[in-house]
């Protein structure tokens, strides 16, 4: 069994329908099993600052699934939920990208794990801590939560979430 973390954002539209909505997905896919999610964070833009604020989460998976396949699962949910890619680092409707799949280092054409820019990225260290506050970057060695130290202004609790069931929209 693997276990996998993954960082959930959105900007555009209703945010908060969109992360339970794609965690909904996730939840329903074959081999997947949500097992813990963080609370949902407001966050200022990273990088491209010129674009309105974004919900941010972190959720773990438990996965038999090859890291390539979840990569593949992220991107359906991504295109189901309408995602439209404009340009790098822009406005999203929904986001999903890998962070951590057990403690492995793999470079891929399309797919670095661990998430090449994640330890300088409040928006996930705060959230991911949330979940695992010992967790160590499997590359570098240094706890997340060094890494985060400097890196909180502009990132605040938006959604405390009281465990998996109650954050998934009803489905009716
Ligand atoms: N995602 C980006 C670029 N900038 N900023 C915040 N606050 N949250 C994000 O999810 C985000 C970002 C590219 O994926
Ligand atoms: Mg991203
Ligand atoms: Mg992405």
């Amino acid at each position: 069994m693997n276990t996998a973390f993954l960082s959930l954002g959105s900007n555009v539209g209703d945010r908060f329908a969109m992360l339970q909505d794609a965690v909904r997905m996730l939840r329903h896919q074959e081999g997947v099993e949500v097992t813990r999610i963080s609370s949902v964070y407001e966050t200022d833009p990273v990088g491209y600052t010129e674009q309105a604020t974004f919900l941010n989460m972190v959720v773990e998976i438990m996965s038999e699934l090859s890291s390539e396949k979840i990569l593949s699962i992220c991107l359906e949910t991504e295109q189901s939920l309408g995602r439209i890619r404009e340009f790098r680092w822009g406005p999203r409707c929904i986001d999903l990208d890998i962070l951590l799949y057990n403690d492995e280092n793999i470079v891929l054409e399309k797919l670095i794990i661990p998430h090449p820019r994640m330890h300088e990225r409040g928006f996930v260290l705060v959230p991911l801590i949330e979940l695992v506050p010992d967790q160590v970057h499997p590359v570098t060695g240094v706890p997340f939560s060094d890494y985060a130290k400097g890196q909180k202004e502009g990132v605040h609790v938006w959604k405390t979430i009281d465990g998996v069931d109650a954050f998934v929209r009803s489905e009716s």
